[in-house]
């Protein structure tokens, strides 16, 4: 082997021999073993380490030139980043995966095993934190300085089991082997207050002074992970901040002898960044949560003032150097903090610090459910941080004193618009801070951003429209094509060249190629293989075999009743009915697959998961059936496992009630892999429709303002089913004990549900769905035509990448340029 690379060769070199070579440097020095004894996960850490290099000259080089420029930054404060497993990705964007199989072949390793070994950080719920993931990649594809800003969660989210067809949750051990993708700087560490007492004082100079006394402090330590860009030289930050106790705490109690108190005070400073909260859209109202919430909010503002202050000497432009982007209302506590790190902290008066504060954070909503909406008690919130709530009621005096200026008399108006909600027991509303104090507000597609101006923040929109903008959701096309569907990509990029993964409105050079045979019968070939992987893969993990040649009908995302699993089951239903009636009927074979966790307290989606199975044993089974219908459950929907099911999908099933999900992202997956979508017009769902023509997306079901008057006209469900034989027998079915075993109890709280309130209006939307279907299965028939609507609505999914939406959050909202990182010699050209 050539012995004779150069540092930066060994470090950031891609040839096979430099890459071998750097390879066996790291197995030996940073993994501590010889080739002999060495493990399939040693060799993985190895490769880990040795990709990790790579990137890491391409963020010396990014964070030096940003230093050097001084330049404008965006900085991602997120609770959850949803990130995935980070080799194959990184290797994809660094242009290195041939050359780093060859190597690894050499050493007689297989690549796709090194991959395999991997463990995803899985520090999100879903969307919200996916989003965020997908976001990171294309700021650093489109070479836009930013930081992420986040929790080091030692547990992230559960990992899910089946049991006798219930979900049961496991601890996500994600850091036992630990993790070469991030860089621990012990040196990177600030002090967060919590509890305590305001003191008042005025000082010889006559000032007034206000000292808030926390009772405990607990430190935060950043850990950096690398995110490349794809096909560039930059590099960007995600930086996560772990909780440590403080060790000048710990002095005070060893001090006066309390060894006990004082271990005990480090455990519960450590359980801040403990375990991300496996709900998704709810509250739990908890003090933790709160806490971790202000502690990485407070250690990233912390943070950037360390950064601004390098370069510059006082705070007054800090707003032109940052801007932060608040994901939902998780880091809102961060609109008080700025307040109190520029007042207390630096000095400065109440009205430059309000200003500055004001044009540095922008907030995007994510969600219209009210259960969503975080409200915390002034009680608690006071208890935990009351200079914060001092402060936050003196924005609310301020504000309320220009809304009543404004609408003189109109007191409705200002209790809606307050930051607290006097009803009940008194709560902060996080919303209406992150409006108030900031310079933007967005939801994340047309339609949830229309709904939010007109309903959940009008009298914010009254107030102030400017502020309003919205940034539809997009998904990287890097992890969820090129990455999880390399054949598929191969195929695009054999036909149209490789510049759509950079700029993916490029796909609409496969139009044409809709109507050219011998082209469908490639994209036919590679849909086939794709979906016989993953019938490999659910034979494996739930024991069904599955046809590849039957369609794919894919329902994969968190169980939520407004995503309406259920209604997917009503349709299985209908259908195995109807053979049951007529074993010969002509049904087109379909497979069904689910996927997605419940949060662990929310019953009702635990209990569609038990029925899901238990159908699946129930039909899977039926002779009658002979496998024409096949009801699957793949346990433990992660990013890992729907890099697998995305490609496959034949049929996406995007129908939840309109106007509950503000946008969906699992719907642009699918459709970019060739899916066509069954849908309601919901969140991104109407975008979709509209870029790939109604005609290639089959639509049904109520439309919001149907929903609102149905609602408004009183709308009973237990009707619909009297009405509608077909429904009746289905519920009749669901509580006679067919599906469980003659237990006539088990789904009851389920039928019950549907019978007599059904919030999600699923009985509603059933006939219109069924009908669709029968148009589905009617389409799938005839290949030719399916396979030429697969094909237009990937070439007409460009709009949905997320360097379109990052485009546009720079333009309309940030103001941020593109940086190219100087004097960089690599095969990146700057
Ligand atoms: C969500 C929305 O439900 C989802 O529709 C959206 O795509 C996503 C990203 O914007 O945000 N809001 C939310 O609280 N979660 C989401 O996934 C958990």
């Amino acid at each position: 082997m050539n012995d004779t690379f150069t540092s930066n060769e060994i470090h950031g070199g891609t040839s096979t021999e430099v890459l071998k070579r750097s390879f066996l440097d790291n197995l030996s020095y940073r993994q501590a073993k010889f080739p002999a004894v060495a493990t399939t996960y040693d060799h993985y850490m190895a490769l880990a380490y040795t990709v990790r290099d790579r990137i890491m000259q391409h963020w010396l080089q990014s964070a030096s030139t940003y230093y050097e420029q001084s330049v404008r930054s965006l900085c991602y404060l997120s609770a959850e980043f949803l990130l995935g497993p980070h080799l194959g990705n990184n290797l994809v964007n660094l242009g290195m995966e041939s050359e780093t199989r060859q190597a690894m072949l050499e050493l007689g390793l297989d690549l796709d095993r090194l991959l395999a070994e991997e463990e995803e950080p899985g520090l999100g719920n879903g969307g919200l934190g996916r989003l965020a993931a997908c976001y990171l990649d294309s700021l650093a594809s489109l070479q836009i300085p930013a930081i992420g800003y986040g929790i080091r969660y030692e547990f992230g989210i559960f990992d899910q089991e089946l049991k006798d067809g219930w979900q049961v949750e496991r601890t996500d051990k994600w850091l036992r082997y630990g993790n070469p993708w991030e860089v621990a700087r012990p040196e990177i560490t600030f002090t967060v207050g919590f509890g305590g007492s305001v003191r008042e004082q005025v000082d010889s100079a006559g000032n007034y002074q206000v000292e808030w006394v926390p009772d405990r402090h607990v430190m935060g330590m950043a850990y950096d992970t690398l995110i490349g860009g794809y096909g560039v030289p930059t590099a960007n930050l995600l930086r996560l901040w772990q909780a440590q106790a403080s060790e000048s705490f710990d002095f005070q109690l060893f001090n006066v002898g309390d060894y006990q108190g004082a271990v005990l005070e480090k455990i519960a400073s450590e359980n801040i960044s403990k375990v991300l909260y496996p709900n998704d859209e709810a509250l739990q109202g908890k003090v933790l949560r709160l806490q971790q919430q202000y502690f990485f909010t407070s250690c990233a503002l912390q943070d950037m003032i360390r950064i601004y202050l390098q370069r510059s000497s006082q705070l007054g432009n800090l707003h032109e150097k940052f801007t932060v982007q608040l994901n939902d209302t998780h880091p809102a506590i961060g609109v008080a903090e700025l307040m109190r790190l520029l007042i207390d902290q630096h000095a400065m008066p109440w009205e430059l610090a309000w200003e500055i504060t004001r044009r540095t954070f922008a907030y995007t909503n994510h969600t219209l459910l009210p259960e969503a909406l975080e409200r915390w008690s002034v009680e608690l919130l006071g208890r935990l941080l009351p200079r914060h709530l001092q402060i936050i009621l003196e924005i609310n005096r301020r504000h309320l004193e220009g809304v009543r200026k404004r609408y003189p008399g109109d007191e409705e108006r200002a209790s809606r618009l307050s930051l607290i909600e006097e009803q009940g027991s008194r709560a902060v509303r996080m919303a209406h801070l992150a409006c108030v104090g900031s310079y933007s507000i967005n939801g994340v597609a047309e339609l949830h951003s229309r709904l939010l101006r007109d309903e959940v923040l009008r009298d914010f929109h009254d107030l102030t429209p400017e502020k309003f903008h919205n940034v539809t959701n997009g998904v990287t096309p890097r992890r969820f094509m090129l990455l999880a569907n390399p054949r598929l990509s191969a195929l695009i990029t054999h036909a149209i060249g490789d510049g759509w993964i950079r700029d993916l409105d490029q796909l609409h050079r496969l139009e044409p190629l809709a109507d050219d045979a011998a082209f469908r019968a490639e994209w036919r070939v590679v849909k086939r293989a794709v979906k016989e992987d993953l019938a490999e893969k659910v034979q494996q993990r739930t024991g069904i075999s599955v046809d590849p040649e039957s369609l794919f009908d894919v329902q994969v995302k968190r169980f939520h009743e407004y995503k309406r699993q259920h209604l997917n089951l009503l349709h299985i239903l209908s259908l195995y009915f109807q053979i049951k009636d007529n074993p010969a009927a002509d049904v087109t074979p379909r497979t069904f697959l689910f996927a997605g966790k419940a949060a662990p307290g929310y019953q009702m989606a635990k209990l569609i998961i038990k029925l899901i199975n238990s159908v699946g044993e129930v039909v899977n089974g039926d002779s009658d059936v002979n496998g024409r219908l096949r009801v699957a459950f793949f346990p433990d929907f992660n990013v890992k496992n729907g890099q697998w099911i995305y490609p496959a999908a034949d049929l996406s099933e995007q129908i939840s009630t309109a106007g509950k999900e503000a946008s969906g992202t699992g719907n642009m997956k699918l459709s970019m892999n060739g899916a066509l979508t069954i849908g309601t017009l919901d969140g991104a769902n109407i975008e979709i429709r509209d870029h790939v023509g109604p005609e290639n997306f089959f639509c049904f079901g109520m439309t919001v303002e149907e929903v609102a008057s149905l609602q408004a006209a009183g709308y009973d469900p237990g009707s619909l089913v009297r009405d509608n034989a077909d429904l009746s027998r289905i519920m009749h079915r669901l509580s006679d004990g067919t599906f469980s075993r003659g237990d006539t109890e088990l789904f009851r709280p389920l039928v019950e549900n549907l019978q007599y309130h059904d919030p999600f209006f699923v009985l509603a939307d059933f006939s219109s769905y069924v009908e669709r279907q029968r148009e589905v299965s009617a389409a799938f028939q005839d290949r030719e035509v399916w396979t030429q609507k697969s094909i237009l609505n990937v070439a007409r999914m460009g709009h949905f990448s997320s360097d379109r939406s990052i485009r546009d959050y720079c333009r309309e909202i940030w103001q941020i340029d593109a940086i190219q990182p100087n004097g960089f010699n690599s095969k990146f050209k700057p």
